[in-house]
């Protein structure tokens, strides 16, 4: 099948899994949660580069509009929120070549902090946008006699490592019984060929 054509596929699936994953409510009122479906996010970005990554952040963005999962305080910040958060959210994929790199050559270790710096590019990437409607448009629902700001910040900050630790743990985990699955078989394929094996 066309290469280009099976990343599309595999990209669409991902942000379906990503948004049934959200509908497990793992969240406090309106301004904590773990986003569980990160986790898929970042392995399919580490997987297919950041191109690919992002594309299907946008894509696990906008499903949340058909499924009626959207927080809606202003057009601004649900286009903040939404396409562009979850856009960012794919540049785990940043990390996809050097992955692919250290796994090939056999060197797990390199590609543990890979796995590690994609989450945390991922997930820094998605929050700060959330951080930023947070401070501009979320200002009321502050508790505690917090400023937006700081509100925001320990919110999305809470938030973001949340769902950033859950991602790595699992990413790891994965990594450990199959790091086949952050290479694509193609690109398997075509490096044990090169390498006459
Ligand atoms: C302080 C604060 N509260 C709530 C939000 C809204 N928010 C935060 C994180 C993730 C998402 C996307 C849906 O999971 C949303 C809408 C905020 N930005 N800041």
């Amino acid at each position: 099948m066309n290469r280009e054509l099976k990343v599309w596929i595999e990209g669409t699936i991902i942000a379906a899994l990503a948004m049934a994953l959200s509908f497990i409510p793992i969240q406090i009122g309106v301004s904590f949660s773990i986003s569980l479906g990160q986790i898929p996010l970042t392995v399919f970005a580490l997987r297919r580069g950041w191109k690919a990554g992002v594309m299907s952040g946008l894509l696990w963005g906008l499903l949340h509009f058909p499924t009626s999962q959207v927080y809606y305080l202003s057009v601004i910040q649900v286009l903040i929120e939404y396409p562009i958060a979850f856009t960012f959210g794919g540049l785990a994929g940043l990390y996809a070549m050097k992955l692919r790199k250290a796994t090939l050559e056999g060197d797990y270790k390199k590609g543990r902090s890979y796995i590690l710096a994609g989450s945390f590019a991922g997930g820094l990437a998605r929050y700060f946008w959330h951080f930023i409607a947070g401070v501009v448009f979320w200002g009321s629902f502050a508790m505690w006699g917090f400023s937006p700001f700081l509100y925001s910040l320990v919110m999305n900050g809470l938030s973001g490592l949340g769902t950033i630790l859950v991602t790595i743990v699992v990413a790891l985990l994965i990594y450990q019984k199959s790091p086949e699955l952050f290479i694509p078989k193609e690109i398997r394929r075509e490096y044990h060929l090169e390498k006459g094996k």
